[in-house]
């Protein structure tokens, strides 16, 4: 990373964004390369990387209609953990936890990973029931995971209204201690950064209309910029995973919803670890600069517009201050929505497809972010070996076909 010294702090802060140095190159697109990444978003930047760094892939380009990170990368409220259930969801989103414990030092590149630790409240017998099943269930698999009693919780977060009288009444929760959240732009940079200086090709604006097919193989994608080569092309567009498919001429399992946050004026330090709540759909966290994020249910609706609407913020925002009390009167600055690609297990699609040579990544929902690298590192050795990385193989489209489904309801950050 270029350092500077106080002088050339002072400069840059003084230069209103001037002559800043390019963090990545602006390529004309090549005719042919080795793959082709659909999508810059965190996922599709990681999967470039890793392609790179660990198999020595460098003719690959990550093509991206829009600009790098600007999807449900840019739009997310950056909770990171990995206290899933079932043993094949618990080892991805643990391998992804392990990458994200040396990721700033491994890109070179600040990702402002904060373990402030995750907590996921229960309200009714069930809830508690299936927090204490999921803890279990995350220590057998050597994941960091307490239950926490209302006494406990209300030492951790002292703001939160811990009464009986709560009209839903915090019983205890799940707590992870090494989660926590990201910053996710710089998540988004650090990696293009990394792929760029490795040799990749991040191509901005530039939108994929349809797929080279013949003979149930892919040979390249259309674009807007012309048609680009590649025997192996993979998928990582998030909410539009579908479309793309049905370009494709195959259908997928996913359904595409809005989901949205909200940040408030900035506050002093008040709240320093996160509070989940998917009983009553809201969660929390404070960033280091002092606004609320704060995060909602999906919007009920099929859609590909990033908005969502005023029934889910009310609806959620009731519920932080049933919570909170103390934040009854913080106003909210932004509000802004993403499309999510929900499957119905609740789990991603990691997966060969029915055309040779078209891979998918996608399904991540509403809780990929915390997956990025570990979705990044699979997905590269999956196309680099064109067979599924172990981690990944829980995950292929069969598992629709075969019933052997991977369900994560319960431990998916918001109820769908
Ligand atoms: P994206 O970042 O969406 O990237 C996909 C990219 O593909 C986009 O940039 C898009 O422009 C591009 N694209 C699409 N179609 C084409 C095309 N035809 N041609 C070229 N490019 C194309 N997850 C968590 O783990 N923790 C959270 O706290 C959390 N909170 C969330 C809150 C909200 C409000 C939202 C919306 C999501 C949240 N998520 C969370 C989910 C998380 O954001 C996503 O699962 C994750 O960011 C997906 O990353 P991605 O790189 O796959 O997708
Ligand atoms: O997956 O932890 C999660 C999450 C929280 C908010 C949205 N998703």
């Amino acid at each position: 990373m270029q350092r500077y010294s106080g002088f050339g702090l002072a400069k840059h802060a003084l230069s209103h964004h001037e002559n800043w140095e390019r963090q990545w190159r602006n390529p004309t697109p090549k005719k042919q390369y080795d793959v082709i990444i659909v999508g810059g978003g965190g996922h599709g930047l990681a999967t470039a990387y890793y392609l790179a760094k660990e198999h020595g892939i460098k003719n690959v380009a990550v093509v991206e209609k829009g600009w790098l990170g600007g999807g449900n990368t840019a739009r997310n409220t950056t909770i990171v953990r990995s206290n899933y259930l079932w043993d094949e969801a618990a080892a991805l989103y643990e391998h992804a936890m392990k990458l994200w414990e040396g990721l700033s030092q491994d890109l070179n590149y600040n990702v402002m990973f904060s373990q402030r630790g995750v907590m996921n409240l229960a309200h009714t017998l069930q809830d508690m029931r299936d927090v204490q099943r999921r803890v279990n269930a995350n220590r057998l698999n050597g994941i960091d995971s307490v239950v926490l009693t209302p006494e406990q919780i209300q030492e951790i977060v002292p703001i939160m209204d811990c009464s009986k009288n709560a009209r839903y009444p915090i019983l205890g929760a799940s707590w992870q201690p090494r989660a926590g959240v990201a910053r996710h732009d710089a998540v988004a940079w650090g990696f293009a950064r990394a792929a760029d200086a490795l040799g990749v090709d991040l191509l901005q604006n530039t939108e994929v209309t349809g797929f080279k097919i013949r003979d149930g193989r892919v040979y390249g994608v259309h674009t807007n910029r012309g048609d680009i080569e590649a025997k192996t092309v993979g998928c990582v567009a998030a909410g539009n995973s579908g479309v793309l498919a049905k370009m494709a001429g195959f259908r997928l399992p996913l359904e595409s919803h809005p989901l949205q946050a909200l940040v408030s004026e900035p506050l002093k330090p008040v709240l320093d670890t996160v509070v989940m709540s998917n009983h009553v759909h809201g969660y929390i966290s404070q960033t280091d600069k002092g606004d609320l994020v704060i995060g909602a249910g999906i919007d009920g609706y099929n859609g590909y517009g990033q908005r969502g609407s005023y029934p889910t913020i009310e609806h959620t925002l009731q519920a932080i201050v049933e919570m909170f009390p103390i934040f009854s009167r913080v106003r909210m600055n932004r509000q802004w929505g993403g499309i999510v690609d929900t499957c119905p297990d609740a789990c991603p699609i990691l997966s060969a497809t029915p055309v040779k040579g078209l891979f998918f990544n996608c399904g991540w929902g509403t809780g990929g972010f915390k997956a990025t690298p570990g979705s990044g590192h699979v997905f590269a050795w999956t196309l680099a070996k064109n067979q599924a990385h172990p981690l990944a193989a829980p995950f292929s489209i069969d598992r629709f076909h075969s019933g052997a489904l991977v369900d994560e309801h319960g431990a998916a950050g918001v109820a769908h």
